[in-house]
């Protein structure tokens, strides 16, 4: 039963709204309801507010200068790869490089694991992969003669095991999700990361889906590379972060050359700087991460267990009702244990992007199209889906309306 006007059993939604000011607009005279967050989340006054205060109070340049807003900035930006480090259980700050997004991220880590690859050495990802986590690989394969396979998705929109222990056999690395982006699927990326090192293959999880959701500890999953996005955590767009194995970060070449990554420069040898900031070219994103900071914060408080107890109710709930609609075709995982809560479905014969712009007439912000993931659309036969995704702010009022709003579709277009 469809549970409008409850309350949440993990978290304190009415207060935890009160802190995101654009929850209060209305998109055509509709209050807003703000389904889109695995593309990006809205942001709580803490994070907004830590950036305004940066920029009204010690606007600097990081790393360099000894002034006291130099010297003010800098100890914000590293307080944040502080938080960061316990935030994701890494060993230290060393391997916590801040990146512009996940995407970046991904590269910097495909980066450092081909520059270690001979031709003809394998490279394993996934169907269901978003194309940050592929093309990367797809292109350097073709350029320096790698070999790359793609692990098969099931029916249940989960990775086919033995699919992944057969393309393991003799593989030099191994990219995946940790949670899909449109199937929710969420990987026990412990479990593959043990196969793939025993396999002899180093691992890059993509991070970006799960780590706004559920704890995460890089250490304990046992991954060489994972990476993530500000933005999707509450956190301002333009900044990511990869995690690497402080040896792995110390073999590997810089990803991008010039400013901070340098430690010393003659006119036939530059020397790199120390870890993390080797990676880190150019003046950073500097507000960005101090806004980063205020989201782990406020990420922290609120109890990222909690959090994903919540999702995992609502998702459940939220896979009931629309399981009630004729012709709702929902992709992933049945059992909501398995999943996050992204719920990517196609209604009947209607377009994704009709579905999508119904709903937000009913003031219903979903995403429709290939969810820049189109490997694993070719595999679900479909040119696009509908994907409502929710988050800590997201309610049973919200879950009502966007059923309500999808009553108006079939109303419409059915
Ligand atoms: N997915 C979505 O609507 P960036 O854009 O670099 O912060 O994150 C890239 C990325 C990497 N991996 C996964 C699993 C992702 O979902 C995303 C971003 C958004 O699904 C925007 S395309």
């Amino acid at each position: 039963m469809l549970k409008a006007g409850s309350t949440s059993q993990s978290l304190n939604i009415p207060k935890i709204r009160a802190d995101f000011p654009i929850l209060k607009r209305q998109v055509h005279g509709k209050r807003l309801v703000y389904l889109d967050n695995a593309a990006t989340t809205q942001k709580p006054k803490q994070v907004i507010d830590s950036i305004t205060d940066y920029y009204s109070n010690y606007n600097a340049n990081i790393h360099r200068s000894v002034h006291t807003l130099a010297e003010e900035a800098t100890e914000a930006f590293e307080a944040t790869r502080q938080k960061v480090k316990q935030f994701v259980g890494a060993g230290s700050v060393e391997e916590i490089v801040f990146t512009r997004n996940a995407t970046e991220a991904l590269n910097v880590a495909a980066n450092c694991v081909t520059s270690g690859l001979r031709p003809s050495d394998k490279i394993v990802v996934t169907e269901m992969e978003h194309h940050s986590n592929f093309v990367q690989w797809q292109q350097i394969s073709k350029r320096m003669g790698f070999n790359l396979e793609i692990v098969s998705v099931t029916d249940e929109g989960e990775i086919d095991g033995s699919d992944l222990e057969a393309k393991l056999v003799g593989a030099k690395a191994l990219a995946f999700t940790h949670m899909s982006n449109v199937l929710g699927t969420i990987n026990d990326a412990k479990s593959i990361t043990r196969k793939a090192h025993d396999a002899g293959a180093v691992v890059v999880v993509d991070g970006a889906q799960s780590t706004p959701h559920i704890p995460v500890n890089v250490n304990e999953i046992g991954c060489d590379y994972f990476a993530f996005s500000a933005h999707k955590m509450l956190g301002p767009t333009g900044v990511g972060c990869v995690y690497g194995k402080r040896e792995l970060l110390l073999n590997a070449p810089p990803f991008v050359y010039g400013g901070d990554m340098i430690k010393e420069v003659h006119r036939q040898e530059t020397k790199w700087n120390d870890l993390p900031w080797k990676f880190e070219a150019g003046t950073s994103n500097i507000a960005g991460v101090i806004g980063f900071g205020a989201a782990i914060d406020y990420l922290e408080k609120v109890g990222l267990e909690n959090v994903e107890k919540h999702e995992h109710e609502i998702c459940a709930a939220a896979l009931d009702e629309l399981n009630k609609f004729d012709g709702m075709e929902i992709y992933g995982p049945r059992d909501p244990a398995r999943r996050g809560a992204v719920i990517a479905f196609n209604f009947g014969k209607i377009h994704a992007h009709d579905v999508a712009s119904i709903l937000d007439q009913e003031g219903v912000a979903i995403r429709s199209g290939h969810h820049c993931s189109q490997i694993l659309m070719e595999k679900l036969e479909v040119p696009a889906t509908s994907r409502a995704s929710f988050y800590l702010y997201n309610d049973y009022d919200d879950l009502e309306a966007l059923t309500r709003a999808l009553h108006k579709v079939k109303e419409v277009l059915g």
